[in-house]
């Protein structure tokens, strides 16, 4: 008896580790996706090597709705002052400072990149020449609303650039606002071995005043070094007592990075670039940036001279503004900051009681979306001018940076409850676990949009899926046969 109980208990206990085996390999991100040869991401059908000679073409002839390629979709002509750039991806030795160096993917020789600073409305050409990447390359400009074929995803708005080749991207700069660019081809790969850099679009009219305007990139190049701005130490900003700081911070790894301002009191006034309304002087908080997120901060120098503004887990990472004393560190069980109840309201009609055209609900697993990935996850599928409402509801996991492409959304409640702040605008918002948020989105540029994790690392094991506007085709294909593979 005693020896069928145990060994019933052993069973039980087997069938549970087998019962939760693909969960704790997801978890671990061994559960690696397989693309197929063939994806076409307009209507995610697959072609395998043994997939019968028909292949279904989108649309068809004869279709209502005329077919519009995102291959066609491109910056009108005008006359907005031109700002061009050359960029150079290519394989070398960076020095991270402190003595050391490291092999890195860069553009241009340096990781981060040049830093691409640019006036709001100006046009951006930007030649990216392939040197020596094998796996080809392109450039994603994050947060950036732009047309679909300069989106630089490869595999769904362009081919990958591969060594020898070059491409130009076009594009107005129509918001002003923080943001970065990276390679979409194998992200997780590529961004982390350095293929990654600042974009900073200064606005027209400037809602804040300041003295001094930085930008910091939170790095971790090839998953061993902890840099801020390419730095092993830290970056190191110059700033008088008295003067005003903007701060921008740009979290380029995959990790939530929980940022601390020390020595100073200091606003929020832009997350993902875009500026928030009448934002309140805070402090002893810990802002959570996400992956891909940015952050800007503004504060006043104090007399002792030195703000700090650094990640309470990884302490490489860190903007040292001014000379002088160090000042006292954050409580490390400091309250989190909380967007939801920040600055003050403007009435912009965007509510969630609204009338929606269409409304999805994505479920987050640990390297899923409703309980699928990549290819397998239906699109969101968009008309021009609909107005979309997507709830996210985190249930199971490590934090999701969920970001979308080509739009800006608005965030309307969180676990239920309308913000009461100031709006936020945004292109990623950052769920843990237990987490349920709505955002709203008018469909205002046609296109093939990608909507995924920007920990890199889940995106890569497909958590990773599309927001599709009806009618709209490519020409490109994802996939191990034209080796179009963006992560
Ligand atoms: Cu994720």
């Amino acid at each position: 008896m005693r020896v069928m109980k145990s060994t019933r208990f052993k069973m039980i206990a087997l069938a549970l580790v087998i019962a939760m085996l693909p969960l704790l390999t997801a978890a671990c991100g061994y559960y690696k996706l397989k693309f197929p040869e063939e994806i076409n991401m307009a209507d995610m059908s697959a072609h395998s090597g043994h997939a019968h000679g028909a292949a279904a073409e989108p649309g068809g002839t004869g279709a209502a709705t005329a077919a519009a390629s995102c291959a066609e979709m491109v910056e009108p002509a005008s006359n907005a002052p031109v700002r061009a750039f050359e960029l150079t991806a290519q394989k070398t030795k960076v020095d991270i400072g402190g003595g050391k160096t490291s092999d890195a993917w860069t553009f241009d020789g340096t990781t981060p990149g040049p830093e691409l600073r640019v006036k709001q409305g100006e046009r951006i050409v930007v030649t990216l020449t392939n040197k020596d990447i094998d796996k080809g390359v392109t450039i994603h400009w994050h947060g950036v609303v732009l047309p679909c074929s300069q989106d630089g995803v490869a595999g769904v708005t362009q081919d990958a650039v591969w060594p020898g080749e070059a491409f130009t991207y076009e594009f107005v700069a129509k918001h002003a606002g923080t943001y970065w660019y990276h390679s979409h081809q194998q992200s997780s790969e590529q961004a982390t071995h350095g293929l990654i850099g600042r974009l900073i679009v200064e606005p027209r009219e400037n809602a804040f005043r300041y003295d001094k305007d930085y930008a910091v990139t939170l790095q971790h190049l090839n998953g061993k070094h902890w840099l801020t701005n390419g730095r092993r130490g830290g970056a190191d900003l110059t700033a008088a007592p008295g003067e005003s700081v903007r701060l921008r911070l740009i979290n380029s790894t995959s990790e939530v990075q929980w940022m601390g301002v020390a020595g100073a009191e200091f606003r929020v006034i832009s997350m993902d670039g875009q500026d928030l309304n009448e934002p309140d002087v805070i402090s002893g908080q810990w802002i959570p940036v996400g992956g891909g997120q940015r952050y800007d901060v503004l504060f006043t120098m104090p007399e002792s001279g030195q703000v700090e503004v650094y990640s309470r887990e990884k302490p490489a990472l860190t903007a040292r503004v001014g000379e002088g004393a160090e000042p006292a560190r954050l409580d490390k069980d400091a309250p989190a900051f909380d967007f939801t109840a920040y600055g003050k309201p403007v009435d912009d009609g965007i509510t969630a009681d609204m009338k929606f055209d269409r409304t999805y609900e994505l479920v987050l697993g640990p390297i899923d979306i409703n309980g699928k990935r990549f290819h397998e996850i239906p699109p969101i599928i968009v008309k021009e001018g609909e107005w979309i409402k997507v709830k996210f509801k985190h249930k199971l996991g490590a934090e999701h940076p969920m970001h979308l492409h080509g739009h800006l959304f608005k965030v309307l409640t969180k676990n239920g409850k309308p913000l009461t702040g100031s709006p936020i605008y945004a292109d990623s918002i950052l769920l843990f676990m237990g987490d349920e948020y709505e955002v709203a989105f008018q469909a205002d540029n046609p296109g093939l949009w990608m909507e995924h994790c920007h920990n890199l690392g889940h995106a890569a094991n497909g958590m990773s899926m599309m927001v599709n506007y009806e009618g709209v085709t490519t020409p490109y294909r994802v996939g191990t046969k034209s080796g179009n593979l963006p992560d």
